[in-house]
């Protein structure tokens, strides 16, 4: 179990200082829509650890991000995505760098809506 990082924007969104729309949260994980929207729907996923990227997660790290990973399909129809295979959606991790990642505590981007929006 990773310590929260006070300089971590996502850490605070778990600690309740920065606001955010809220799509799912339990005692590991936390979902809301994300502040600048690629798309219809756009929300992010995340473990409420500090886990810093992909690049990162560890093998004991299996079972929690299993449990978030499961949570996907379930909050995309939720949200307004259609039902695959029709509908669907994206699933986005950036990481580091040259993956183009720029908030640096581990999120999974999950986009979707009707279509065209799609970027990248
Ligand atoms: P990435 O490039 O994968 O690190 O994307 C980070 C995403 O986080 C980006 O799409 C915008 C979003 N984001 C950054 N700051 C905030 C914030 O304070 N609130 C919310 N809801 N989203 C944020």
């Amino acid at each position: 179990m990773r310590n929260a990082d006070p300089s971590c924007i996502f850490c605070r969104i778990v600690a309740g200082q920065i606001p955010a729309r809220k799509v799912y949260e339990d005692d590991d994980v936390l979902a809301f829509h994300d502040i600048n929207p690629w798309a219809p729907v756009h929300f992010l996923l995340i473990p409420k650890q500090h886990i810093v990227s992909m690049a990162h997660v560890q093998a004991d790290d299996a079972p929690l991000l299993g449990r978030l990973l499961a949570l996907v399909p379930k909050l995309a129809q939720q949200e307004g995505c259609r039902p695959y295979p029709e509908g669907g959606f994206r699933l986005v991790t950036n990481t580091g760098a040259d993956g183009g990642q720029e908030v640096q505590h581990l999120h999974f981007h999950v986009i979707g809506g009707p279509r065209p929006w799609l970027k990248g």
